[in-house]
């Protein structure tokens, strides 16, 4: 039986806490509820689900999605809004990209309305709470089935 197809799931600064402050703007779930909701939603995938405060190691997980990985999903938080650092390694990938927010960073302050991410981005997924992951891994997957990678 051929090897399950990848797809990573990459959350940036501060998502560690998610579930503990701010549940007005993110929700009530936390990051361990997130990743078991990307799992039930990428049903015969292994979803490799991580989380850094740190924009070189997450420039470093999407190199090493580059060989490893069929789709990504990539909630980088503050990072969306400030580095081209990570737009670059974005660049360098050729599965599909999708961007997921829990937050709809477009209504909120405007130092939040760019991102550096959608330029590279197949799809953004924001505003719908953890519910955005469901629909980004959703997204990925059918993305990755359609350009023959899945
Ligand atoms: O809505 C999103 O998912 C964001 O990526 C979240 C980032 C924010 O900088 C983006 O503009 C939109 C912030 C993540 C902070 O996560 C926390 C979670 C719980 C409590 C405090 C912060």
């Amino acid at each position: 039986m051929p090897d399950a197809p990848v797809l990573y799931v990459l959350n940036g600064p501060n998502l560690n806490l998610l579930g503990e402050r701010e549940p007005e703007i993110y929700g009530r779930e936390t990051l361990a509820d997130v990743q078991a909701l990307c799992e039930r939603a990428a049903p015969g995938w292994t979803v490799v689900f991580r989380q850094t405060n740190h924009e070189g190691v997450l420039i470093d997980w999407v190199q090493e999605a580059r060989s490893a990985a069929q789709a990504l999903v990539i909630n980088p938080a503050a990072y969306t809004h400030t580095s081209v650092a990570l737009l670059d390694a974005l660049k360098t990938l050729s599965i599909p990209i999708v961007e997921c927010h829990l937050s709809d960073p477009k209504t909120r302050e405007e130092f939040r309305h760019h991102s550096y991410v959608a330029l590279v981005a197949a799809k953004t997924v924001a505003g719908h709470g953890a519910r955005s992951y469901e629909l980004a891994v959703r997204a990925a997957v059918e993305l990755a089935q359609e350009r023959g990678l899945a």
